[in-house]
């Protein structure tokens, strides 16, 4: 279902771009930082055209963290972010850039209701203060034009996530497989099997 949307409002060539699911439960009463999506996005190069559908598990309201936006920043720039408390181990990021909190749009949703924005939309869920809250958020993302002159975004290059941590683990251990491979392809070249069947070095 969300696939289908995305592409109505995206046009062709929209891919789902990452899900997610907030649990934001009784132990975690914290409101999710203020900030727009793109700000994650970590692909210099090109334009980002991307919407994300956000899917409460129960009714959102004020008192459990419903999303809340900022009318019409989708339109704006992404402004300036940080890791919360700059710690670059926090995947969330935090917007410091100059904007309004007080002017924003709850959006309390019903039970199997859902609101979509845009990856510059700047947005929050406030702090939950009941004993449930879950949400699931399925973003998808249309690939943008090539701009050589999109650098990325500096807040980006610091983060040291877990997950990045995983990812750079796993790089460095397939490229110890793919040297492992070569190498011993290499040892198999000089190993050549004599006219009796035994191995003999070339
Ligand atoms: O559910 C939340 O607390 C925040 C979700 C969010 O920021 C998002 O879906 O982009």
């Amino acid at each position: 279902m969300p696939w289908p949307l995305a592409v109505q409002l995206l046009g062709a060539g929209t891919v789902p771009w990452f899900e997610a699911r907030d649990p934001q439960a009784a132990a975690l009463r914290a409101a999710t930082p203020w900030h727009q999506d793109e700000a994650h996005r970590n692909d210099p190069g090109t334009e980002y055209e991307q919407l994300s559908i956000w899917m409460p598990l129960q009714e959102a309201t004020r008192e459990n963290g419903c999303m809340r936006y900022i009318a019409g920043s989708h339109e704006g720039p992404v402004l300036e972010h940080r890791s919360p408390n700059n710690d670059p181990r926090i995947t969330a990021l935090e917007c410091i850039g100059l904007f309004a909190p007080d002017s924003a749009t709850l959006c309390p949703l019903p039970p199997g209701g859902a609101a979509l924005h845009h990856c510059r939309t700047l947005h929050s869920a406030g702090p939950n203060q009941s004993d449930t809250r879950a949400a699931l958020t399925f973003s998808l993302s249309r690939a943008g034009a090539s701009r050589s002159e999109l650098t990325g975004y500096p807040w980006n290059a610091t983060k040291r996530t877990a997950a990045q941590e995983r990812q750079q683990a796993w790089r460095i251990a397939g490229c110890r497989g793919r040297a492992g491979r070569r190498a011993a392809s290499a040892l198999a070249r000089r190993f050549v099997p004599s006219a009796g069947g035994r191995a003999d070095v070339a």
